[in-house]
């Protein structure tokens, strides 16, 4: 059935003349250079994933590249068809941010055949051979973890806590942030004992998802038994906190709330004092990505990680000037 959807694809890019000696050239932006760059984005699952998005489409339109893009709807097979595509249409550079971080080998072997290098940009992959991919532009998502661990920590301390109990709800199942804010997390901590995880259960970085976790572990603890709720993205906390206002639960007043990425509207509850912590996730990527694509294609050598810079907001700093995306 894939396949009949990948000789579509080529059929319909046939048809409407999008062959690439005559692709649609963007008026607005004047001639496209010669640089075309298939990207794959694994959905539009939250604010974080749309501003990528937006990051990736503008660099790529300042630098004049023309840009292929497939939105996946958080579905890897509909990713790897969209890698078949790009490879069919023979694009100078394939990128993607992969949903979770096996299965690819196969597909970047395809990629490697036709000579197209890859860039992942945001997540990254498992795989049995590194030179599959030529360079990965993204969080250090461990790091990101440890922050919100020492975070914690400090925040104990003020606090003068004698214990804590922590629920986690976290990210896309086998994804990289999700298994690295977990285990940087879980490190940072690891030698406080004032500090115990109750559980940790998967939001999908969904907010629906992650007001179900919550209702789900209200049925299971009381709420004056968690102490610290660690989300792994904006989305999921703004949902998680619905759930507990709708319960009278005042979030970063009963309850410690650390959330990751810095969307607007998150920023917005730190200062309102609804949540306490927010490790920044910074999606605007694209202009990192698009200079790969240059110097690549220039011949030049480039970083094989390449990680942005992010900061930490919390109740213990000035949360004055601090911007949401
Ligand atoms: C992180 C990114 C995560 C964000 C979520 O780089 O992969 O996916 O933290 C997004 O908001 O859904």
């Amino acid at each position: 059935m894939k396949r009949i959807g990948l000789i579509l694809l080529l059929m319909l890019l046939t048809l409407c003349g999008c062959s690439r000696e005559n692709a649609a050239q963007p008026a607005e932006t004047g001639a496209w250079s010669d640089i075309v760059v298939g990207f794959s984005q694994l959905g539009a699952e939250s604010s974080w994933r749309i501003a990528n998005t937006e990051s990736i489409r503008k660099a790529a339109e300042d630098y004049g590249y023309g840009l292929m893009m497939d939105n996946a709807n958080q579905k890897q097979d509909r990713q790897i068809d969209a890698i078949r595509s790009f490879i069919a249409y023979r694009v100078d550079v394939i990128v993607f941010s992969p949903i979770v971080e096996g299965g690819w080998d196969h597909v970047l072997k395809e990629a490697a055949k036709a000579e197209i290098p890859v860039i992942l940009v945001d997540r990254m992959i498992e795989t049995e051979d590194e030179d599959l991919y030529t360079a990965y532009v993204g969080a250090d998502f461990y790091l990101e973890g440890q922050k919100a661990g020492r975070y914690l920590k400090a925040k104990a301390d003020a606090m003068g806590a004698e214990h804590l109990n922590i629920v986690e709800i976290s990210g896309t199942i086998d994804s990289t942030p999700m298994r690295d804010r977990h285990a940087g997390f879980m490190d940072a901590i690891s030698d406080d004992p004032r500090l115990t995880v109750l559980e940790s259960v998967s939001g999908d970085f969904l907010r629906s998802k992650g007001a179900e976790c919550m209702r789900q572990l209200l049925n299971t603890y009381d709420s004056k038994d968690i102490d610290v709720i660690y989300s792994h993205n904006d989305s999921m906390t703004l949902g998680i906190m619905d759930v507990l206002e709708e319960r009278g639960i005042r979030p970063g007043e009963d309850i410690i709330m650390i959330s990751v990425d810095g969307e607007k509207a998150a920023v917005d509850a730190l200062r309102e004092g609804r949540i306490n912590c927010i490790v920044q996730c910074n999606p605007h990527l694209g202009e990192d990505v698009m200079k790969l694509v240059r110097d690549l294609k220039a011949g030049l050598s480039v970083p094989k990680i390449s990680h942005p810079f992010e900061a930490v907001f919390s109740d213990l700093d000035d949360t004055k000037e601090v911007e949401g995306f």
